[in-house]
């Protein structure tokens, strides 16, 4: 049990007693439990799992002990108990955008809406309609929440399938039959959402392979099994297919099975053009043509380079002109992980972090950075703890400290003293012009009124950005990916405004966010408008999503010189003309 779990649990309790119509305060009691174990700035699932919370304030006794059950046995009776007194199909509800408890409560004991369908129903019908606290547009939006969610039910985050399948790739290759083995398709392609893992396994025993594939205990059931092709799915459902071929087949393999589609249909084509056919498993020379016989592949690089083609990373393969380019020898030199240096947008204890600045600041001197941007909550960001002057002051001060001390001791390593400040409604920002000058950069971002009209939206983040204290522009479209759609917003004028202001545009690498989406890079690279991948990191761990961030960096076609924290510490303090370390 993490905290994030017994966070969501406590919550899911707190709104099921509303739906029995229980005693407002035993509800109040456990929402404000979660709020006090989500923001606690310990390693409270520990303590929780050790029965060591007494004292904390805002957890009761009673909570205490409901929380110590859950952690250390991964289960909570009282909770299992006051599920069962409802039909499952209801817990769906909890997972359309935009309605909370009170319109579930609402639905539930006037229309009996118990399931999605059944909720789609009403809609439709115009029922909901007629409830108080409803409307014509409330069941429109609901709706479209609904449609979202189907268009994405078998759909999975790269983040989420990325451990899966490194487990899945090791195992297969402890098989002694097994030459080498990947995961293709979108996968490989680092699409920021998968339907299904397309693993691709060279040798020269399919059928042994395919056996010990199904028989792994992830595998909760076999989908379909041949002699050199079987799909499986997970505990969580992920559907993973594995196909073997021969090693001579590999590389032709490798390329058909990564894709995209689209991109196949291009390299097809350019073969066509150069008298061979390409397939799946092989390049041959067109019926009746005469062109050269083609040799056995060894890998990717050498299908492309029979083609006259540079080798297109497989993040690059989505047949938006990559093609071409390789053919031109135009093909950028992407940006790779290793080139990074350094990160900006990172959270600490201080809002809702779960790290203190010095265990953020050891975890990113472990992963070899030579500098960390700090950028905590702002003040109008109460529900994550969000910095008001004083305390911030109070941690620009630490941040100086604490650098003072690694200058000390001859570390090539600096903390920036940044803040993730809101864009307020109107497109002002949290703090004043004041403040924001004592902090070495500032990332502005939208964290509330995000149902505003497309234009209002666009107007109130240029507004931001034309302030020139702001350094960088955070998760632009506020997405969460398979959870909540982008806010209205038109892309491209912001990142004209961007280009026009010389503000940087973060590609925030949470792997729910991902954002700027990377269909848009390549355009904001045109414009002249640098990339910062930033992790926003709320634990020192994720400082690790830095991986997903260079891969959809070079999705969207980025260089090294495209993203600022490629920049070495002393390149950046000139680039944020920041005072030495005193
Ligand atoms: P996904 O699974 O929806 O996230 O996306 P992909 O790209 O992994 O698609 P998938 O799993 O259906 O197929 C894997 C690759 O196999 C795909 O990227 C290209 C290739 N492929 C599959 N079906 C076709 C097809 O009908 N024509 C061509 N040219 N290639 C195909
Ligand atoms: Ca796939
Ligand atoms: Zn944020």
């Amino acid at each position: 049990m993490t905290r994030e779990d017994l966070v969501e649990i406590l919550e899911e309790i707190a709104i099921l007693l509303e739906l029995k119509g229980e005693n407002p305060f035993k509800i109040r009691a456990y929402r404000s439990g979660a709020e006090t174990v989500r923001l606690y700035p310990g390693d409270i699932a520990a303590l929780a799992r050790e029965g060591e919370l007494r004292g904390i304030k805002g957890l009761g006794d009673a909570l205490q002990q409901k929380l110590h059950e859950l952690a250390s046995t991964g289960k909570l009776e009282y909770y299992e108990k006051l599920k069962g007194e409802f039909p499952e199909t209801l817990f769906d509800l909890f997972g359309i955008q935009g309605l909370g408890p009170k319109k579930i409560k609402a639905v539930y004991e006037a229309l009996g809406v118990d399931s999605i369908p059944h909720l789609k129903k009403v809609c439709q019908s115009g029922e909901i309609a007629n409830l108080s606290g409803f409307g014509e547009k409330t069941a429109q939006k609901i709706l479209e929440a609904i449609a979202f969610k189907e268009q994405n039910a078998d759909r999975f985050r790269l983040g989420d399938v990325a451990s899966p399948v490194m487990m899945i790739i090791d195992a297969l290759k402890q098989h002694p039959d097994c030459f080498r083995v990947e995961a293709a398709g979108s996968f490989r392609r680092a699409k920021e959402t998968v339907h299904d893992v397309d693993f691709l396994a060279a040798s020269s025993k399919p059928k042994a392979l395919i056996d010990y594939f199904v028989d792994q205990e992830w595998v909760s059931r076999v989908i379909a099994q041949g002699a050199t092709k079987a799909s499986i799915n997970l505990e969580n459902g992920l559907q993973c297919d594995l196909r073997v071929v021969s090693n001579d087949e590999y590389a032709c393999a490798l390329a058909y099975f990564t894709g995209s589609k689209e991109h196949n249909v291009a390299m097809r084509g350019r073969a066509l053009e150069r008298g061979y056919t390409l397939n799946e498993y092989r390049l041959a020379v067109k019926e009746g043509g005469d062109a050269v016989e083609p040799p056995v592949f060894e890998n990717e690089e050498q299908l492309f380079q029979f083609l006259g083609l540079d080798y297109v990373p497989p993040e690059m393969r989505e047949n938006t002109g990559e093609v071409e380019a390789a053919s031109e020898g135009s093909l950028p030199e992407l940006v790779a992980l290793e080139n990074l240096r350094g990160t900006f947008h990172n959270h600490t204890t201080a809002s809702d972090g779960q790290n203190s600045l010095r265990e953020m600041a050891e975890a990113a001197i472990d992963l070899g950075f030579q500098y960390l941007g700090i950028a905590d909550h702002s003040k109008s960001s109460f529900q994550a703890n969000g910095l008001n002057e004083s305390r911030l002051r109070s941690q620009i001060a630490e941040i100086a400290a604490l650098n003072s001390e690694y200058k000390a001791q001859g570390q090539n390593f600096r903390l920036i003293a940044g803040n993730e400040v809101d864009i307020l409604k109107d497109g002002s920002l949290d703090f004043d012009d004041e403040i924001l000058d004592e902090l070495d950069y500032v990332v502005a971002s939208v964290h509330n009124a995000m149902t505003l009209s497309e234009s209002d939206m666009t107007d109130r983040i240029i507004r931001a950005v034309q302030n020139p204290h702001v350094t960088m522009l955070g998760h632009l479209t506020g997405r969460l990916l398979l959870k909540r759609e982008p806010y209205a917003v038109d892309v491209a004028a912001v990142i004209e405004a961007c280009a026009e202001t010389r503000t940087i545009i973060e590609l925030n690498c949470s792997p729910w966010r991902l954002d700027m989406d990377w269909r848009w890079w390549k355009f904001a690279k045109e414009k002249g408008v640098k990339c910062s991948i930033n992790p926003d990191a709320h634990r020192a761990s994720s400082l690790e999503y830095l991986w997903f961030g260079a891969r959809i960096a070079r999705k969207g076609w980025l260089t090294r010189r495209d993203v600022v924290n490629t920049l070495t510490r002393h390149e950046i303090e000139a680039f944020l003309d920041l005072d030495p370390v005193s």
